[in-house]
């Protein structure tokens, strides 16, 4: 435990002022861990000539040989900071694109972050990433500029230039945060204006237009970084130093005798000493002259520098030694690497843990100061309002923003991840020395029992020789138990793992063996409290309540890196490990003793698991215990998938090539304990269509001719299919399709969306899905209370929409939206054009309040088998025909939909007229479900014929009208792409651009980073291609350019992968056979075989006979 005894730590639990609950959040490599072990070793923890190399927080095996973080972690540490003694709890995050999602628990627990910049680096992707994550969470970061020392090393900046670097990074981050700023500003103006919209409405209209921003007024000073506010530290975590401006404020305030304020606010800036004058004066640039910073600062560091690591100069070095009145030991001064001696001078000179942790103390805000904003929107899940809530959960904001630790108080904690470690590790399995009494104590009972056991022997063979065959039950009993005893708790201890939940106490002291209720996402507090009992506490039996269950914490831990420690209660405002909770957590929960609390809202993840492969063990017997493990697995880590696809194979998803690594490394070693082999990964595709091409293949215009193969190849399937007398394709590509039982005729035409709606509709996806979730409890005749906020922002998708369909063919589509597909939020349109067809559009829950009953009226006129009609939809969505991938951006427009009256259910059979349109046939319809399994219960079976119930007929026919629909168009594949930057020196800049043309990259800008030699490359490259990427660019650059990949979009493949010669041109140009690659062709068929289709390709490509090509013959 180090220097601090854990009796003080949990003290100082307990005193949540004193509190800061933080952590340390960078770009991939910038030295966050390096940073952690100078802290960690501040405590005695770990020795301070380890830190740095040591990597204490980085416990994992694998973490170690490949030397970047992959987990998060978490260490209390003691720091006493003036007169005051604080808690710190520090969490480590790991700064790899594929791991963001542990950045997002790690910043969930946390009120403040040390935000940690390379200095010759910069802002990189990750950095401005985890800014915005610290931002969302609305968590204030401190800013660390480390790797100072290589600016002198590597760089040989002057001490003059290194200035000018470092301002600009630090303008860098500033400009990252006042972006964040701004968006916020002009939302929330935005939302004024609206309020004062609707107020002026009533007033006069005679106003004039305010164009100011409202960015005038917005005090946004706090927000920057700047060293004379104190919330930053330049340091080199390696060499164990950092600075802040007090401290060398405080040292020359003593030595030149001017005062500590004056030089806080001038040692940063463009402030020059005017040695005559004895003045500090402005305008240090205009001037020529050195910046105070420079003078009375970095100088000094350069000098230092010099002396040790340059020149070796030991007369200086001693000199230096003295007048910084540090001691420097023998063996550091002898030893022949310079920077143990320069370390060890640093560390007593300008410690980087001093500068952090005094940072931290004065510039975070204690688990007390957390904001009224941040409790109402970790509260408000989804659409919900905060003051929507019920009066008892709304008085709970009081109980997180005084963190209170009284007995009334209920204990609100939330679980941003589980992790798994091995049992053996657990502090109450830990071997630890034995006092006298135990150890006598043992004697005593090891003795008793071989006691026990003589007797037992004696017993048994007695009773066997007495009574033949009979049992005396009590003395086998207890050999039995004895046995047991002895063995199998080990044996199964011995392979177990042990869940931890990584939480953080909001509100209340939970107390080990406590029973709390744990809240699903989905639980809603108004419900609950409705159904339980008044004063109902978790320990009694709960009744059936929906997304609430009941968990006692077993036991309690003190996150201490690599180890736990047992705590008996943990006060609000603390980070802790709570055992016993994986039976009923996943990944995360809230966790509260009062049924009144609501659910946490999710936690945001930056990435999104996109690399998928199939894994199955290595035998096939051990299946199961490959199952178990993944499930572990999925538990374990936050951001990982796990699933069984439709095709039967165990799918795991990750986030990129190294998290899939870490999650197989797992899975082999730890959960599932097997052998096990997993697939190629299995690169997702988007189908879609397109507009036909104006030019040909040979950039000829076309005629008529392309569209007239294109009808001609569908014609052919048709004829081919057993649908053909059913369907009808018309030249337009309307495609009419009827019913098994010709009682029900669908048409539909396939459009393709504009690019811009497919886009918005990605980025909506949540919006979307509210929507649906809207709509549906509107058709139940439930009304949602839904914020203001939502509303507005659905009907501003709703008018973004509007704005991006224009011109005739999308004449008031968006009003007939029917649906969105596929999994109703999908990417795709189904547009109603059925003539005289009346239904309630998506947008019914946009006309709120009064105009929800007429909304409902409106309900009525849905035709019967609706429902049908949209699953089917969603069937076709779900998977196209090209390759059985999702569809994206297309439109499918229904433009005539007939049923025969004896399709429908007997008793509304009376109705007269051959086809039924839009008149209301019952109201029952809108109470029913969606869900399509559930439309078979209808009345309507006895209207079912040798073909099946009529839903499911239509399901399939608008299904299949679909995919005809679909391919009636120029179809098209489109890839998933990665975006990387790689960061490059001049001399591997030509290798980079080799190794991504090869895989069909693009670039999309260059450029060079100021004051360094370095080359910033932006690229988009398909992720079909980016496997082993980083490490091509890794071994063709010896290591000097490594790239980080994240998913960015989906782009359209331009090949066409059916396409085969139809003009003339193209005859001539390809040749008959057409053989030259085709990328699309290549990739669709690929997934073909993957999935078991039928790949059209021939065995034998050349059949001609082998010939002599010499010229003789
Ligand atoms: N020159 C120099 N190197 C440093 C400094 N701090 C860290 N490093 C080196 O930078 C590399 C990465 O350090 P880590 O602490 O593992 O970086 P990290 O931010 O934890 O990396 P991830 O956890 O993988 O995101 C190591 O090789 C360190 O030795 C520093 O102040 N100066
Ligand atoms: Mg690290």
């Amino acid at each position: 435990m180090g220097l601090t005894s854990l009796d003080k730590i949990i003290a100082l639990q307990r005193n949540p002022a004193n509190i800061r609950n933080l952590c340390i959040l960078a770009h991939v490599d910038h030295g966050k861990t390096t940073l952690a072990d100078c802290l960690v070793a501040s405590n005695g923890i770990i020795s301070s000539r380890l830190a740095g190399k040591l990597r204490y927080l980085d416990s994992r095996e694998d973490e170690q040989i490949r030397g970047i973080t992959m987990k998060s972690s978490a260490i209390s540490l003691h720091y006493r900071h003036g007169d005051q003694e604080y808690l710190l709890n520090l969490i480590d995050s790991p700064g790899h694109v594929d791991f963001s999602s542990e950045v997002s628990t790690a910043v969930r627990l946390c009120d403040g972050a040390i935000v940690v910049v390379d200095a010759v680096e910069g802002v990189c992707p990750q950095t401005q990433a985890v800014l915005r994550q610290a931002w969302l969470e609305n968590i204030r970061p401190v800013l660390v500029i480390n790797k100072i020392d290589r600016l002198i090393v590597e760089l040989k900046l002057t001490s003059q230039e290194a200035y000018t670097h470092l301002q600009k990074i630090l303008e860098q981050v500033n400009a990252v945060t006042g972006t964040l700023f701004t968006s916020k500003v002009l939302e929330e103006r935005a939302e004024k204006e609206k309020e004062e919209e609707e107020d002026s409405e009533t007033s006069s209209g005679n106003q004039v237009y305010d164009w100011s921003a409202g960015l005038e007024e917005a005090d946004d000073s706090h927000l920057y970084f700047s060293p004379d506010q104190g919330n930053v530290v330049f340091a080199s975590a390696i060499d164990g130093w950092g600075f802040s401006i007090q401290q060398f404020a405080h040292i020359y305030s003593q030595r030149m005798g001017i005062k500590a304020e004056v030089l806080l606010k001038t040692l940063w800036g463009d402030f020059y000493l005017n040695a005559k004058a004895k003045k500090i004066m402005r305008g240090a640039q205009a001037k020529g002259k050195k910046q105070l910073f420079v003078q009375l600062v970095l100088d000094n560091i350069w000098s230092l520098y010099d002396a040790v690591v340059t020149r070796r100069d030991k007369e200086k070095v001693e000199k230096v030694v003295t007048s910084l009145g540090v001691k420097v030991m023998a063996r550091d001064s002898r030893h022949s690497d310079p920077k143990v001696l320069l370390s060890a001078i640093c560390s007593q000179w300008l410690p980087v843990s001093q500068a952090v942790l005094s940072m931290v103390c004065e510039k975070l805000p204690s688990p007390l100061d957390m904001t009224a904003e941040r409790v109402e929107k970790l509260m408000s899940v989804g659409a919900r309002r905060f003051d929507s809530l019920p009066e008892q959960t709304q008085e709970l904001k009081r109980a997180f923003l005084q963190c209170s630790i009284g007995g009334i108080a209920p204990a609100i904690v939330f679980v941003s991840k589980m992790f798994a470690i091995d049992t053996k590790a657990l502090p109450q399995n830990r071997q630890r020395p034995l006092t006298q009494e135990e150890i006598a104590q043992r004697r005593e009972l090891a003795r008793q029992r071989h006691a026990d056991r003589m007797t037992a022997d004696q017993t048994a063979a007695e009773s066997c020789m007495s009574q033949e065959g009979q049992l005396t039950g009590h003395s086998t009993g207890k050999m039995e138990s004895l046995t047991l005893k002895d063995s199998k708790p080990e044996e199964e201890e011995e392979q177990k793992e042990t869940f931890i939940a990584f939480a953080r106490v909001y509100s209340g002291v939970v107390k080990k063996g406590q029973r709390v209720f744990v809240l699903g996402p989905k639980y809603d507090p108004a419900q609950g409290l409705s159904m339980l009992p008044e004063g109902c506490s978790a320990s009694d039996c709960v009744p059936e309540v929906p997304h609430l269950s009941c968990c006692s914490m077993e036991s309690l831990y003190l996150l201490m890196g690599r180890e736990l420690e047992e705590l008996e209660e943990v006060p609000a405002g603390n980070v802790l490990g709570i055992g016993g909770l994986e039976e009923c957590v996943l990944k995360s929960a809230t966790l509260s003793t009062s049924p009144a609390c609501s659910p946490f809202i999710p936690l945001n993840f930056e990435a999104t698991p996109i690399v998928r492969v199939a894994v199955e063990p290595k035998h096939p017997s051990e299946m199961p215990k490959l199952v178990r493990g993944m499930r572990l697995l999925n538990q374990a880590d936050p951001c990982a998938e796990v699933l069984i696809q439709e095709t039967g194979e165990h799918v795991l998803v990750t986030a990129g090539e190294v998290h899939l690594q870490r999650c197989l490394d797992d899975l082999r070693d730890r959960f599932a304990k097997i052998e096990i082999s997993a697939s190629k990964p299995i690169i997702p595709f988007r189908e879609t269509v397109v507009r036909p091409p104006k030019v040909d293949m040979v950039n000829e215009d076309l005629g008529k001719q392309q569209k007239v193969a294109i009808i001609h190849q569908v014609k052919e399937d048709a004829s081919q299919g057993r649908l053909s007398d059913t369907l009808h394709v018309d030249p337009s590509g309307l495609v009419t399709l009827t019913t098994p039982n010709r009682l029900a005729t669908v048409s539909v035409r396939a459009i393709p969306l504009p690019q811009e709606v497919t886009l918005l509709m990605e980025s909506s996806m949540e919006l979307i899905r509210t929507v649906e979730q809207l709509n549906m409890s509107l058709r139940e005749g439930k009304s949602l209370d839904v914020s203001l906020r939502t509303l507005e922002a659905i009907a501003g998708f709703k008018a973004q929409l509007e704005s991006l369909l224009q011109g005739r063919k999308w004449r008031n589509a968006v009003e007939r939206i029917w649906s969105f597909g596929p999994r109703r939020y999908g990417p795709n349109i189904l547009l109603n054009n059925v003539e005289g067809y009346q239904r309630p559009s998506v947008w019914q829950c946009l006309a709120r309040g009064d105009k929800a009953g007429e909304a409902r009226a409106q309900a009525a006129v849905i035709r019967d088998f609706d429902n049908s009609i949209v699953s089917g939809f969603q069937l076709a969505t779900l998977s196209g025909p090209m390759c059985e991938e999702p569809l994206m951006g297309v439109c499918f427009s229904m433009e005539r939909w007939d049923i025969q009256s004896s399709a429908l259910p007997q008793h509304q059979g009376s109705l007269e007229g051959d086809s039924i349109s839009h008149e209301a046939l019952s109201d029952s319809t809108v109470e029913r479900s969606t869900e399509p399994s559930q439309a078979t219960h209808r009345p309507e079976a006895a209207s079912a014929d040798c073909y099946g119930p009529v839903s499911g007929q239509l399901i399939a026919a608008m299904k299949e009208a679909c995919r005809h629909a679909f391919q009636a168009q120029p179809q098209r594949l489109m890839a998933a792409m990665y975006t990387c930057e790689i960061m490059a020196t001049a001399e591997v800049l030509g290798r980079v651009y080799g190794v991504l043309g090869k895989r069909e990259g693009r670039v999309l800008h260059e450029e060079m980073k100021e004051g360094t030699d370095m080359f910033i490359i932006k690229a988009v490259l398909p992720v079909a291609e980016s496997f082993g990427f980083a490490d091509e660019i890794r071994k063709r650059t010896s290591g000097l350019a490594s790239p980080q990949l994240v998913f960015s979009h989906w782009e359209v493949i331009s090949s066409d992968p059916y396409w085969v010669p139809t003009t003339e041109e193209e005859y001539l140009h390809f040749g008959e056979k057409a053989d030259s690659a085709n990328q699309a062709l290549k990739y669709m068929n690929a997934v073909r075989r993957r999935k078991g289709l039928y790949v059209e390709e021939k065995i034998v490509e050349h059949a001609e006979k082998q010939r002599t090509l010499s010229k003789n013959k």
